[in-house]
């Protein structure tokens, strides 16, 4: 049986690429850093809690991965852990910077130290591109011009695992992965932030949603398709880099539009803009071009914008009239709430 270590198993991709593991026959140990409140819903609500072994492993924290990997050797490491969230990065920059970028450096060094055989994935990201200007799609070629602290580091953090796979030939890879969502997509970015708002207003408990630069384009795919190329690069004969992405872009309006009209409700009545929820610099416009994945792996997506979205869009309104009868408390979405009464300052970029 194959051992597999996933960091960041509390995440949204954590989960999916868990489930898929789990599904192919290997044994699956999932990091996680310790919190006062325990965050496992996605693990549950997927149904895989049970099925995993959960380590204690924080990014920042070395001795952890040195207690893990002197005794486990898996033979796939996949580096989902990371700050993750590009609004805050701008705000914490030197915690984004830590994790994000150099946390990618302790890990692999200690893998290069303690299991060097193991097959390594980063989860690199289309934010690396940033000012794209002309260069559309994007590619494995493409120039990165990172106009955020999330961005920067991940830059960093693609560099040094090209790095270690030259100088010390590890089988390290990094997938250059566009946005993809799902219904366990974290509350803040934006495609749940639409599709929670959605579902609240249609069930009345919100009035109305308030977005930040709705002009933005993205490349959105749905994250069960993406964690499979996560191990399809794991599974060549040879570490390479792939970009993953569906080589279509929507605004961030199409997809609010589109998420109201498949609640049978008008985008126009229930939302507004404010400048409150834009950053300091913003990515305009990402569109990837996955023929590399296509050509060498066989790898493609399989569902498209409209089906993500409708996915999204049902899935909050199942959770939320279920929370109305009384039936689950759905954590993700009561903390949605929590955020939208706050008067932190962070508030801004959720
Ligand atoms: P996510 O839902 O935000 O999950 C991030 C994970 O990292 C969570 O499990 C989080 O734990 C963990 N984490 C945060 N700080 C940590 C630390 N100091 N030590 C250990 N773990 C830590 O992100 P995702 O959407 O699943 O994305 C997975 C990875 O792909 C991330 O590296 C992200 O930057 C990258 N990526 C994502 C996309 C996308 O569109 N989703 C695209 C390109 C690249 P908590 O639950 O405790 O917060
Ligand atoms: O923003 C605009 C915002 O926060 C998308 C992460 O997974 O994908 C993600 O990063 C766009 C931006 O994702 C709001 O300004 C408008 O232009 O959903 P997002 P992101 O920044 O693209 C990449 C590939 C990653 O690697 C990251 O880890 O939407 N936008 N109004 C808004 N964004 C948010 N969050 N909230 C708004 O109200």
């Amino acid at each position: 049986m194959k051992i597999a270590l996933i960091t960041g198993i509390t995440g949204q991709d954590g989960v999916y690429l868990a489930d898929f593991l789990l599904k192919k026959g290997y044994d699956v140990y999932g990091g996680f850093r310790r919190l006062s409140t325990p965050n496992f819903w996605r693990l549950k609500d997927m149904e895989v809690f049970d099925k995993i072994k959960l380590v204690p492993l924080d990014l920042s924290d070395q001795s952890s991965m040195m207690n893990f990997l002197e005794k486990i050797k898996p033979d796939e490491i996949y580096n989902l852990a990371a700050q993750s969230f590009v609004g805050v990065s701008f705000e914490q920059p030197i915690h984004s910077g830590d994790i994000t970028g150099l946390g990618v450096t302790r890990l692999i060094d200690t893998i290069r130290t303690l299991s060097p055989k193991s097959k390594f994935y980063q989860a690199s990201s289309s934010e690396m591109y940033g000012d794209v200007g002309d260069a559309v799609p994007q590619d494995e070629t493409t120039v990165f011009k990172p106009r955020s602290p999330y961005a920067a580091a991940k830059t960093y953090a693609h560099y040094i695992v090209q790095n270690y796979r030259s100088a010390y030939n590890l089988y390290a890879c990094s997938g250059i992965l566009f946005n993809h969502e799902s219904p366990y997509r974290g509350i803040e970015f934006v495609t749940r932030k639409i599709t929670n708002a959605v579902a609240r207003i249609k069930l009345g408990l919100q009035k109305e949603l308030t977005l930040g630069n709705i002009d933005a384009q993205r490349d959105w795919g749905f994250a069960g398709d993406y964690v499979q190329a996560m191990w399809m690069m794991l599974q060549q004969d040879k570490p390479d880099d792939y970009v993953i992405a569906t080589n279509e872009a929507y605004t961030v309006r199409d997809f609010a539009k589109k998420s109201f009209e498949i609640a049978g409700l008008n985008y126009e009545d229930y939302t507004k803009t404010d400048t409150k929820f834009m950053r300091p610099s913003d990515v305009h416009l990402l569109k990837g071009n996955p023929q590399k994945a296509k050509d060498k792996m066989g790898w493609e997506p399989k569902v498209n914008f409209n089906e993500l979205i409708k996915m999204m869009v049902e899935r909050d309104i199942q959770r939320w009239r279920r929370y109305l009868k009384g039936e689950v408390f759905p954590w993700d979405a009561i903390n949605a709430e929590g955020w939208e009464v706050t008067s932190l300052p962070s508030y801004r970029f959720t």
